[in-house]
């Protein structure tokens, strides 16, 4: 027979050191799991994903270079392509593994082609929002296997960066819609793309602008205010929050300043570099995605959004689990569940 359950309340906790745990037990050591976990991750590398969203021409490509030839990735950018950028005419991923004292990251940047070139930009969603899901559905199919990988996979977009183009006055509608949908399945980042086109006052009012608009349509952006952890955990936000959406500019080539080569946009009047605080905001966008939000925006993916899609796919009654899914492996009649 099964010894009863006990609360969880309950269960006695036992503290070391202090003057009883120590007599009890000495030193435990709990915190040696941390190390265990360093060590494990640095064995297996983790895998990061990050989509690039936004109108045509707002300079979403020119970003995937930027980050990847700035700080991110400097040691393992490709040389120097001095062409220039063709438009996207369809989704495509970049990877590159970036090793920093021994930890191993899969970075991946998905660019999207740009919407709005459309007379009717009706449903100009659909190809997004469909990779997305697609994304989610294969790991869950990974998942219920009966035979599971010890790792599965994982290109689930952890964050989606939006591109609001530079117009200064408030969000059109198209982008509200397409961020309103966005922010249902995905951590959604919006930035304000070409930065250089506006002066300081005219990006802190459209940054105000756009904070407003978000609130009045309920569009939740990340860092999301629900899943704040604790206090600390929500005044770190709030600062994040304060600045956002980020007004951005992004560069693929380098140019030499004070004797050093920084990644920068040539102007008449100057170099706008892209790395530097003082003349924009990207780096406080790789800062939150790369450095200080990375973890958190892979458990909001797996906790929340890939948690709503696998409850979703798993409550709908009218089909098979595993109906397949168009463009993935599998047979029969395809349903991509959107
Ligand atoms: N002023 C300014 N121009 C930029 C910036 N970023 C990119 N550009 C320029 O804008 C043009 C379009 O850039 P792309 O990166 O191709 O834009 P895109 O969003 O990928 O465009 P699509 O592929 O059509 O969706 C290029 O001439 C870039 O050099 C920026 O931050 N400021
Ligand atoms: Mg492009």
């Amino acid at each position: 027979m099964e010894p009863p359950a006990v609360p969880e309340e309950e269960v006695p906790v036992t503290v070391a050191p202090g003057p009883v745990g120590c007599q009890l037990f000495g030193y435990v050591g709990i915190e040696a799991v941390l190390d265990q976990m360093k060590i494990k991750t640095m064995k297996t590398g983790f895998e990061f994903n990050i989509m690039v969203v936004g109108q045509s021409g707002l300079g979403k490509s020119t970003m995937v270079n930027t980050l990847f030839k700035s700080k991110v990735s400097r040691k393992s950018s490709q040389p120097e392509q001095e062409e220039r950028i063709p438009k996207t005419v369809q989704l495509q991923s970049i990877t590159h593994v970036i090793e920093e004292k021994g930890v191993k990251m899969k970075l991946t940047v998905t660019d999207t082609p740009g919407f709005g070139d459309q007379i009717n930009n009706e449903n100009c969603w659909d190809p997004i929002i469909k990779y997305i899901n697609e994304q989610y559905e294969r790991y869950l199919r990974e998942e219920i296997l009966i035979t599971r990988k010890r790792k599965i996979p994982d290109t689930r977009v952890h964050g989606c960066v939006y591109f609001v183009p530079p117009t200064g006055h408030w969000l059109r509608p198209l982008d509200l819609e397409f961020m309103r949908r966005l922010s249902k399945i995905v951590n959604v980042v919006p930035v304000i793309a070409k930065a250089d086109t506006l002066t300081l006052e005219e990006r802190a009012e459209f940054k105000q602008r756009i904070q407003e608009d978000l609130k009045t349509h309920a569009i939740s952006v990340y860092p999301q205010e629900d899943f704040d952890q604790d206090p600390e955990d929500r005044a770190l936000n709030d600062r994040i929050r304060e600045k956002i959406p980020f007004a951005v500019v992004g560069a693929d080539q380098e140019h030499q300043v004070n004797g050093k080569r920084v990644l920068g946009r040539k102007t008449k009047w100057g170099i706008i570099e892209v790395e530097n605080p003082a003349h924009c905001e990207f780096p406080l966008l790789r800062d939150l995605l790369i450095r200080s939000h990375l973890q958190d925006l892979k458990d909001i993916t797996h906790n929340v959004h890939y948690e709503s899609y696998r409850v979703r796919r798993l409550n709908e009654s009218n089909r098979p689990v595993l109906s397949p899914l168009n463009g993935l492996p599998g047979k029969g009649e395809g349903g991509s569940h959107l």
